[in-house]
């Protein structure tokens, strides 16, 4: 499985370090000859803007993991002992809210979006099929993950990677259906069930398990057995544990088509937990992999316990109080409560720019928007976080404290002038305006309140919600460091939860500046887990309903990329849910970087889609499956426990379930 990557690099393998979302692993992929789809994809996408925009993160990344480990050699032995102590009182903390009593149940459906399409079509059943197109493909079914083809890999570097790779447009509506027919099964075993995405789901199965007398792994069994049935054919796999951090993990385990139980109790949480990847933790993505172990050289959560001082000392207290929980074990057990809205927010991005009247006027468009949109909902915010993308994708952010809550455009407009003046003169293709930190009596009013306005249709410019996208890359280095240099990690939701975060958690290191004078302070931790990424997941859920198209970039001379209906791109046809926030950054980027490649080296064929053969069309799609039993399924093709992780588990009652 993944075992994260290097970030050494040889000169004449230069691929070996371009790891971009494209080469991460994904289920089904174990035996994929990784050197082969890095050099594929660097190869197909070098001298790209994305690509140069991936170096430039590669670098950056590398830079910190330098000033990282300078810190760390900095360490004294006193300071580290002092660090010690803190953990071990942490330790004891933790440990006390450690809960054993609950079972938790993570399910995930298996190649989503193709298996709905093989559904519909069982011709494609045994050969490679993506849905999506040549610009992006969506998914891929186990025969084309074979190749190294992923969800989020334009569908030409697919192409490249498996020639007979079959494309089918994506429906997101057929999915939709499918997702609901899942649900009405989820809601029997627990009707406060907690929506991932479309595709997967946490349940609380304690006391269906209780009541029935059943346990985890045979309800999980019959829940996998009953999607089958009530979809017609589908199969999804399921992790049970005693938290929802663990239930996740295992629910990857055995995919497709499979479950693993974890019991509940201590040491064999612990044995679990301590060869495991740090990659395998929702929210531990690249850059925090990276950064922890070439820096710190942590690679298992056990190593996150034992070098806990090494944490302390370097990171925030609230990312390394989430180290140390996973080092533990310790996940979310309380089924999450009524979510509230955390900020409020308007982006436009356009052709870059360094202009400095039509960059304030543009300043003050976003501003009006932002304001119009409070004042709708109700809002009065105090603090505005001010994002740029420059010419390069370089993203900065940067924020301040104002004295008052306020939701006026003049106030918004005054702050975020200052902001962007300090960052002139320089190029830049976005602007985004954020109000956080509302006044507690709104907030606390109806937090269900006011999503309706959230995506507001505009023809020639784009309306972002930035609230599941308001956390800040590598780029945003460049910002001010906080006083004691501690780094911030900042865990983003997104549509696909945990799983998926493993692509997208961001790296956040931004300052706040008080009340306009530059004056730094450290940063309040940012660190959201379990149910703070749920919550922040199911807000961007619900919010969706009242989407209809929304426009996220204008390029001159071009079609503006318009979300058509929420969720498909009208240049390409690709759909990509609201909530893939940074599949949609990503794909926005793409083809920008497609027109900039086009106005420098004319118009490229490289995307144009020249084998309709392959690509079915939707009307083909309808023919009725033959069901098959959800459990038929080889053992050989689990993928066993023991090369799961690095070092052999030690717990000889790990509950894999056995078909
Ligand atoms: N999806 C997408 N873009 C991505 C990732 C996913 O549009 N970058 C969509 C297509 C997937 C669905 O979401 O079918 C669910 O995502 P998963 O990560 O669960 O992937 P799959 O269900 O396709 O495969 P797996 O068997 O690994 O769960
Ligand atoms: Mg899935």
């Amino acid at each position: 499985m993944d075992e994260g990557e290097s970030s050494t690099n040889s000169p004449s393998r230069p691929w070996e370090s371009y790891n971009t979302v494209f080469t991460n692993a994904k289920a089904g992929m174990e035996g994929v000859d990784k050197e082969k789809v890095q050099r594929i994809v660097y190869e197909m996408s070098k001298g790209s803007k994305y690509f140069q925009n991936e170096e430039r993160k590669e670098a950056l990344m590398k830079q910190k993991i330098e000033h990282m480990r300078e810190r760390c050699a900095k360490l004294s032995a006193s300071d580290l002992s002092n660090y010690q102590k803190v953990v071990d009182r942490r330790i004891l903390e933790l440990e006390a809210t450690r809960d054993l009593s609950r079972v938790w149940l993570h399910v995930d459906m298996d190649a989503f979006y193709a298996a709905v399409e093989t559904l519909s079509n069982p011709s494609l059943k045994g050969k490679p099929m993506a849905v999506g197109g040549l610009s992006m493909i969506s998914t891929a079914n186990y025969e084309a993950r074979k190749f190294g083809v992923r969800a989020a890999m334009p569908g030409f570097i697919a192409r490249k990677l498996c020639p007979d790779l079959i494309f089918v447009p994506v429906d997101f509506p057929k999915y939709t259906h499918y997702s609901d027919l899942t649900r009405k099964v989820f809601r029997n075993y627990d009707p406060n069930f907690i929506a991932g995405s479309l595709d997967e789901a946490y349940l609380d199965i304690t006391e269906v398990c209780r009541e029935r007398g059943l346990s985890g792994g045979e309800i999980a069994e019959e829940l996998r057995s009953s999607v089958h049935s009530e979809t017609g054919g589908l199969t999804c796999s399921a992790g049970v544990a005693a938290n929802r951090l663990l239930a996740k993990v295992c629910s990857d385990i055995n995919k497709p088509n499979g479950q693993f139980v974890l019991q509940n109790d201590r040491s064999t949480v612990m044995t679990f937990i301590s060869s495991l990847p740090i990659r395998k933790i929702g929210g531990i993505g690249k850059v925090t992999e990276h950064i922890l172990k070439d820096a710190l050289g942590i690679k298992t959560c056990e190593d996150m316990v034992l070098k806990g001082s090494l944490l302390y000392a370097l990171f925030t207290q609230s990312s390394a109080d989430f180290f140390l929980a996973v080092g533990l074990g310790l996940g979310k057990t309380d089924t999450p409560e009524v979510r509230s809205r955390k900020s409020i927010s308007s982006e436009r991005t356009f052709a870059a720019t360094g202009d400095e009247r039509l960059l304030n006027s543009k300043l003050a468009e976003i501003a009006e928007m932002l304001s119009h949109d409070m004042k709708k909902e109700g809002l009065m915010a105090r603090t505005l976080t001010l994002k740029l993308k420059t010419a390069s994708f370089e993203i900065r952010s940067r924020a301040v404290s104002l004295q008052r809550y306020t939701c006026s455009s003049e106030d918004i407009l005054k702050h975020a002038t200052k902001l962007l003046k300090a960052e002139l003169p320089v190029s830049i293709r976005l602007i985004g305006l954020r109000m956080s930190q509302f006044s507690e009596e709104i907030r606390h009013s109806d937090p269900s309140q006011g999503t309706i306005t959230k995506f507001i249709v505009q023809k020639d410019s784009s309306r972002q919600n930035l609230d599941d996208n308001d956390s800040f890359d590598l780029d945003a280095s460049k910002n001010c460091l906080s006083n004691n240099e501690r780094l911030s990690l900042s865990y983003t939701s997104h549509d696909t939860s945990y799983d998926q975060l493993k692509d997208v958690v961001e790296y956040e290191e931004q300052s706040v500046t008080q009340n306009q004078e530059c004056k730094k302070e450290e940063k309040r931790p940012q660190v959201l887990e379990g149910d703070d990424l749920l919550r922040k997941h199911k807000e961007s859920k619900s919010d969706t309903s009242a989407e209809k198209t929304e426009a996220v970039s204008i390029f001159p001379q071009m079609e503006p990329l318009l979300w058509v209906d929420g969720y498909k791109c009208n240049l390409c046809g690709i759909e990509l849910p609201p909530s893939f926030v940074e599949e949609r950054q990503e794909h926005s980027d793409f083809h920008l970087a497609q027109r900039l490649q086009n106005e420098e080296s004319g118009p490229s064929s490289s995307t144009t889609p020249t084998s309709k053969r392959r690509i079915l069309g939707k009307e083909k799609a309808n023919s009725k499956t033959k069901k098959q039993k959800p459990n038929q399924k080889d053992d050989s093709k689990h993928i066993p426990i023991h090369t799961f992780f690095t070092k052999s588990n030690q717990n000889s009652n790990d509950g894999t379930q056995k078909k």
